[in-house]
């Protein structure tokens, strides 16, 4: 199975990444990792870290001639900013002089970290908790999305909304049936808005949005929408809680920082319907076994039913604010206006592409379960696509 960790704080000196349980034989290159990277930085409503950030993985093990060798694989990302916080994020010494933050932002890991782990200091947590993380998460996740790619499943994603601005929802479900077959497709088509909106004129209103937004020194969240097809029938499993497929998608989506709600197919709207309106219903074509829908999100039961994986994230605006919230300074214990620290102003554009990246590990594991395999080939011997 494949696990993975990460390691590094924000502003430290470098990300570093783990991922075990890799079958042989996976091409893998830098270059491939990169380009996942680059598309994470992409986005409108990002702050001024993504001018100095150039993310770029450095493979430090697992991989010769360019393939995987079953071994862990061992990442490195550098933190161009390290250069800036030497002295703050220090590795040795005792910190003289470095000033102590002691305000946390509502809506932040700040509070609850430093009272968790007993520190008079929040930077501990702020550089930990920060989504620079998801940075080293992508170039993980990338190996199972590799491994994915090889076995014929395609991952994409866009956004639906950004604040109020919505997409034209119908406009897109067609593209998303014409195009189900490889729905990388879709990811890359979003790839080409800033926004990674496929609908134009929503697009035009979002980075509107974004733009009065940064001028109010305010944040704004948003939904995106992940989708995973040319997936097998039957992975995953109805027989224990812990092996529903949905059940792990959504663990993956929501440990993403913000994401706050994940929904399967059309989950929450299905909640209003009357059942006929909902369950997808057979049909046969061509000898071949199809629904005329797919409400579900290709999931039935904790296990994929055959059909294209729809999932929808929902992020929350980001906590850090220009605007100041009312908080508390820990140390005096007054109420005070909280404080700035850089940050961005929308970071759901970059969510989608995290988004596509949490998942594959998932369902690389489902995929493992189901046809075992130490080695590509062995994998797909067992697996006919
Ligand atoms: C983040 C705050 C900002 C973001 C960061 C996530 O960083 P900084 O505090 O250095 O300005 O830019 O995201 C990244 C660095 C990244 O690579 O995505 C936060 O608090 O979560």
């Amino acid at each position: 199975m494949i696990r993975y960790f990460t390691a590094g704080e924000s502003h430290g000196k470098a990300l570093v990444g783990i991922v075990e349980g890799m079958p042989a034989g996976v091409e893998i290159s830098a270059e491939y990792i990169n380009h996942q990277l680059w598309r994470r930085q992409q986005g409108y409503g990002r702050g001024g870290r993504m001018q100095i950030e150039s993310d770029e993985v450095q493979i430090l093990s697992g991989i010769r001639f360019g393939k995987t060798i079953g071994s862990p694989v061992a990442l490195l990302i550098q933190n161009r900013d390290w250069g800036n916080w030497m002295h703050k994020m220090a590795v040795e010494g005792t910190g003289t002089g470095v000033e102590k933050i002691t305000v946390p932002r509502p809506g932040h890991a700040d509070y609850a970290g430093a009272k968790k782990y007993g520190f008079d200091d929040i930077r501990n947590v702020i550089d930990r908790s920060s989504a620079r993380e998801t940075a080293m998460r992508v170039a993980c996740c990338s190996m199972a999305r590799k491994l994915l790619e090889d076995c014929g499943i395609s991952i994409g994603s866009h956004v639906l909304s950004i604040g109020q601005v919505c997409i034209n929802r119908k406009k897109i479900d067609r593209l998303v049936l014409a195009g189900s077959k490889k729905v990388s497709k879709i990811g890359e088509k979003a790839d080409g808005s800033v926004v990674r909106m496929l609908d134009k004129s929503a697009e035009a209103k979002a980075i509107d949005v974004i733009r009065k937004s940064k001028r109010l020194g305010d944040t704004l969240g948003g939904i995106f929408e992940v989708l995973i097809s040319g997936v097998p029938t039957g992975l995953g499993s109805y027989v224990q809680y812990d092996r529903k497929l949905d059940a792990l998608l959504a663990q993956a989506l929501i440990s993403i920082q913000a994401v706050k709600g994940v929904e399967i197919g059309e989950g929450f709207a299905n909640a209003e319907r009357y059942g006929s309106d909902v369950h997808d219903e057979f049909l046969l074509k061509n000898k071949k076994i199809m629904r005329r829908t797919n409400r579900a999100g290709g999931i039935e039961g904790g296990m994929t039913n055959g059909e294209t994986i729809i999932i929808h994230a929902a992020m929350k605006p980001i906590a850090t604010l220009v605007k100041p919230l009312n908080a508390i300074d820990l140390k005096t214990k007054r109420i005070i206006k909280s404080r700035y620290e850089r940050s961005d102003v929308c970071a759901v554009p970059a969510a989608s592409v995290i988004g596509e990246s949490v998942v594959a590990p998932v369902l690389a594991n489902a995929l493992l379960e189901k046809f075992g395999g130490d080695s590509l080939r062995e994998i797909l011997k067992r697996y006919r696509i």
